[in-house]
């Protein structure tokens, strides 16, 4: 399993304005994760459409459209060993009603439609979707200094 596996991590419009940025990245950093890219994103329609290429012909897409252009939106690429699968994890289910407490989740939201926090599904969408909000020379080439205190 690869140590520079990468996921796109995002705080939606509501958890930027409840004010839980650093709480949602410290959640990444504390695990041992790197981040290696960071922005403010009000997104447009046509990346949000791309994003959500799976959901637009949904009931919910122009609420949800509406809600996701609505302010701006934290975009965050983290790597690390199976960060896919554990930033799905850190972030808990989808809808906050089954997600664990303990999860971003679990401990901020109610709401399907105000779950604070995206994370990406599968390898395969995290570089779809990293490609599709950052340039290539936005994400960050470094050396973490803890990384031996991280890894065996
Ligand atoms: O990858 P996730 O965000 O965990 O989940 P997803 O790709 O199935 O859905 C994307 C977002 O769409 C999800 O975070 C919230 C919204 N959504 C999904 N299903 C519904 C929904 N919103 C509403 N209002 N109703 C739904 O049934």
């Amino acid at each position: 399993m690869s140590n520079n596996e990468r996921t796109f991590i995002a705080v939606k419009p509501d958890g930027v304005q409840r004010g839980l940025i650093s709480n949602i990245l410290s959640r990444f950093e504390n695990r041992g994760y790197k981040l290696v890219g960071i922005k403010m994103v009000i997104p447009t329609e046509n990346l949000l459409r791309q994003h959500y290429a799976e959901h637009v012909d949904k009931p919910f897409f122009p609420k949800m459209l509406n809600h996701m252009m609505s302010g701006p939106v934290l975009a965050t690429v983290w790597e690390g060993k199976d960060v896919v699968k554990q930033g799905r994890a850190i972030l808990g289910a989808t809808n906050p009603l089954n997600s664990a407490p303990g999860t971003i989740r679990g401990d901020y939201a109610v709401d399907l439609g105000r779950n604070v926090a995206h994370g990406s599904d599968s390898v395969a969408s995290a570089e779809r979707e990293i490609n599709l909000w950052f340039k290539k020379e936005e994400l960050v080439d470094y050396q973490l200094s803890q990384l031996s205190w991280i890894y065996e």
